[in-house]
């Protein structure tokens, strides 16, 4: 099965060429970086990958900022690559790359695979605030938007492209880390099967986090906002 994994990267300049390589041992995965012009040089450190892997990696540098509208361009563009399912997974290796042979063969029977940190199985290992943020999170989404998932709000999935090639992201509300929550809404809306399997979080030990106050009430409004289709 060929797949691509989309990276976006926002000052991950200590994580991106560990990440990259741990990725590239998996055959037939390729990897679109979407990098929005990085104050540190992540988005050259890019090139430079690009070019010792050559055909490997596709790098889009963007002026504008959001860890969502960076989702955006990343899926768009690795929705008409020729491969069979697109990843998405965070840049700093809170996500194990080890896991995707573990995606792959989940994706056989469904039209997305959600790296749970919320089912049996599971870690997620994080500082005590940011770990009640998630949590409230996590139950305000699973009693507005229900539908069977746990686990909204992460960052590490393996779409179907037939899947991702049924979104109109144009209609897409979310610029920031709604995003996620957003894709997976509209999918179950459309009636994609999604299963969730464990995944062991680790909390970044290089670079910073970009999460913000701002993210946290942008996701809670466009969770009700779709709730409420408005
Ligand atoms: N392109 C892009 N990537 C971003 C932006 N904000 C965050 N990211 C990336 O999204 C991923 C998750 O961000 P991170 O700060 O680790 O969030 P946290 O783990 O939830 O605290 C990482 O790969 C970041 O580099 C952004 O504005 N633009
Ligand atoms: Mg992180």
């Amino acid at each position: 099965m060929k797949a691509m994994v989309m990276l976006p990267t926002y000052n991950e300049r200590d994580n991106l060429r560990n990440i990259v390589g741990e990725i590239l041992r998996h055959r037939d995965v390729s990897i679109v970086v979407v990098d929005d012009s990085s104050p540190d040089g992540t988005g050259q450190i890019a090139d430079r990958l690009a070019s010792e892997n050559p055909g490997r990696i596709h790098v889009i540098h963007r002026k504008e900022r959001g860890r969502g509208t960076a989702g955006i361009a990343g899926l768009r563009y690795a929705r008409e690559q020729d491969v069979d399912c697109v990843f998405e997974m965070d840049a700093d290796l809170s996500h194990d790359p080890g896991q995707i042979p573990e995606f792959l063969e989940r994706i056989r029977d469904c039209d997305v695979v959600i790296g749970s940190r919320f089912v049996k199985g599971s870690k997620a290992e994080r500082k005590p605030l940011r770990k009640l943020i998630t949590d409230v999170a996590r139950v305000y989404t699973q009693v507005l938007l229900g539908r069977g998932i746990k686990d909204w709000s992460g960052g590490y999935k393996c779409y179907r492209r037939e899947a991702l090639r049924a979104l109109d992201f144009d209609s897409f509300r979310s610029r920031g880390y709604s995003i996620g929550m957003e894709t997976l809404y509209r999918l179950t809306s459309k009636g994609f099967r999604c299963i969730e399997i464990p995944i062991e979080f680790t909390d970044q030990r290089r670079g910073k986090s970009k999460f913000s106050a701002r993210e946290v009430t942008g996701y809670m409004v466009n969770v009700l906002r779709l709730r409420l289709g408005c």
